[in-house]
């Protein structure tokens, strides 16, 4: 699948390395390329500023349910893994933990493909020695769901949502209004998907408890959070990367250990801001001259 993707060079050209923020590890998670839902430009934005000495891929990456159904592979998509097979090649130990919508790529556990080694799952350790199981998710549904053909209604659900939120901020983005996440602000406002979501923190955080680490890493939701348990008396983190279709988190590493989810709306929000307020003092200056 990987190989008879067409991955050629970039059509938007990577940018000089110089300016990248520099993290000890970046975690991104669903992505779904292959979809209209996937905000292709905001991450090529993001990885075009940042840069790791590891980086995870924790699942569903690209959406092979929906590839099957109708091929959809826009230049950006391409764009996005090339820039990753890029960062390989510079050196990024990347670790791809495929999900339940990339699927197809678990059979190829324990293999290397260009420098992105492919896991069923993973343990990091943090600068500041915390140990971290890294997995997309998925394996938790069970769980929360008996019956696998609801999570499949529930994806159908979920991209006739997602179609909406993209003609809505296609929309916005013509009336020059910034992003906004039509999802996001539907499913805090639905009691049932937050208990959902307060729920599966909690299972997967026990999870995690039971293996003896001090916190898990997970995805497949699609919001991102930070929430410290307590497993018999013991400190158990549960942090969640979010995704790039709604949201467009990504949870990084300083070198230090300490931890952070980036909202990347608010980080590309603020740069806008700061280059106003310089634009508007050159102008000043500009002025005073005159
Ligand atoms: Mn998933």
């Amino acid at each position: 699948m990987l190989s008879s993707l067409p991955i050629s060079p970039p059509h938007n050209p990577e940018p000089s390395g110089e300016s990248r923020t520099r993290y000890r590890t970046i975690w991104i998670s669903d992505v779904h390329l292959g979809t209209k839902g996937c905000n292709a430009e905001m991450l090529i934005d993001f990885l075009d500023r940042t840069d790791s000495d590891t980086m995870y891929l924790v699942g569903d990456i690209i959406d092979g349910w929906r590839l099957k159904k109708r091929f959809y592979w826009p230049a950006s998509h391409n764009d996005i893994v090339w820039r990753i097979m890029k960062r390989a090649k510079r050196g990024t130990r990347i670790v791809y933990i495929p999900g339940n919508h990339d699927e197809m790529f678990r059979q190829f556990t324990g293999l290397n493909f260009g420098g992105v080694e492919i896991r069923r799952a993973a343990f990091h350790d943090t600068a500041d020695g915390r140990r971290l199981m890294v997995l997309h998710g998925d394996e938790f549904d069970a769980v929360m769901l008996s019956h696998r053909w609801l999570a499949f209604v529930g994806d159908w659900a979920y991209h006739a949502v997602m179609k909406l939120n993209y003609a809505v901020n296609v929309a916005r983005k013509l009336a020059g209004k910034p992003y906004w996440s039509l999802s996001k602000a539907a499913k805090h406002k639905v009691k049932n998907a937050a208990n959902f979501i307060s729920q599966y923190e909690e299972v997967v955080a026990k999870a995690a408890g039971e293996r003896g680490v001090d916190g898990v890493v997970c995805g497949h939701i699609h919001t991102a959070e930070m929430r410290v348990f307590d497993h018999h008396g013991r400190t158990v983190e549960y942090w969640n990367d979010g995704d790039w279709v709604e949201g467009c988190n990504a949870l990084v590493e300083h070198h230090d250990g300490r931890m952070e989810i980036l909202n990347w709306p608010d980080v590309i929000r603020e740069r806008e801001r700061r280059s106003e307020i310089a634009r508007g003092a050159a102008d000043i200056r500009a002025k005073e001259a005159a």
